[in-house]
């Protein structure tokens, strides 16, 4: 697939969820780095590929994870002395940037089954693989679980949580946005996704996701944020705010059936630290105000947007 046919994908959200856009940006570098036919000059493959880059990480302004994705694709490039080795050097780094991702998803979701027992009800909010990676383990060793999965709206990534549930198996329960805290007193444990980890803990995640932990802090129940570590924000260190994607109206309703009226569709909303029980990582559960020691600890401190050249 072609670098521009990949990021309309991820732009139209055809693929989406932060930890597959993720694996998909460093697909998509990769298959860049792969079809280049511009010769042998050094600076221009290297201007070039700036551009993709830039291509790729303005289709979706929100998740971390793939800048993050796109930057461990370009490690050491600049090094490389010839194009030839830079482009195998892409393709290495998009390789081994995918197979750390499935590993640590695999290890989130063996971390979070302990903390889910027979009988339990949980609930989710939007799609989230690194969320369900547990709650789909429990089930397939036996633990009899429901989940209880808020539509999301405006696109309705509940649904397809919903059906991904049903598949393997697992009893489950489509609610409305709106029915999170009525059937809150009935859960047991929320498990969520992230687009982004703020250095202060906060978690930047589906519109929603806030309401979901405020109920679940009004009601006792823990409130775990599954995310690999490609989900935190050097960025966010530096004084960086993320940007919450402001989506199309249409997502909403049709504007024309609502002739004088404004819309407001943004999709990610933050969920302070106070309300979050943990983040279950592939380093194991920290608490959200942890978040320093895992960008330390994966980027080695923080970086100026403008001085990243990596
Ligand atoms: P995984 C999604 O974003 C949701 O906000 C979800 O919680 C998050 O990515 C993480 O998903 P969108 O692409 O990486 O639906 O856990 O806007 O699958």
């Amino acid at each position: 697939m072609s670098l521009e046919e990949m990021a309309k994908k991820i732009e139209t959200m055809e693929i989406r969820g932060a930890g597959r856009i993720a694996r998909a940006g460093a697909t998509g570098i990769k298959d860049f780095a792969l079809e280049y036919k511009g010769g042998d000059d050094v600076a221009k493959f290297l201007s070039e590929l700036r551009k993709a880059r830039d291509f790729m990480l303005a289709t979706r302004p929100t998740a971390v994870s793939l800048r993050n994705a796109v930057y461990y694709t370009l490690r050491g490039v600049k090094e490389e002395k010839t194009v030839q080795d830079m482009i195998n050097r892409i393709v290495k780094n998009a390789d081994e940037f995918i197979a750390l991702s499935e590993k640590a998803l695999e290890k989130i979701g063996k971390i979070a089954e302990k903390r889910i027992q027979s009988g339990y009800n949980i609930m989710t909010t939007c799609n989230s693989h690194a969320a369900l990676a547990g709650i789909i383990r429990a089930h397939k060793s036996g633990k009899k679980v429901h989940v209880f999965a808020t539509e999301s709206r405006p696109k309705q990534q509940g649904f397809i949580t919903a059906r991904e549930l049903a598949k393997e198996g697992v009893p489950v329960t489509l609610i409305c946005d709106s029915g999170v805290r009525h059937h809150m007193r009935m859960v047991d444990v929320c498990f969520v996704g992230a687009d982004t980890v703020c250095s202060n803990g906060a978690v930047i995640n589906k519109i929603g996701t806030s309401q979901l932990a405020l109920a679940a802090h009004e009601a006792r129940v823990p409130f775990y944020v599954c995310a690999e570590s490609f989900k935190f924000s050097q960025l966010t260190m530096s004084g960086e705010l993320v940007e919450i994607e402001e989506r199309d109206w249409s997502e909403i309703a049709d504007p024309k059936d609502f002739p004088g009226v404004k819309f407001s569709n943004p999709v990610f909303d933050a969920t302070p630290p106070e309300y979050i029980s943990g983040i279950i990582t592939e380093f194991g559960v920290i608490p959200a105000y942890a978040a320093y020691d895992i960008i330390i600890k994966q980027f080695g401190g923080f970086v100026f947007e403008d001085e990243d050249e990596s």
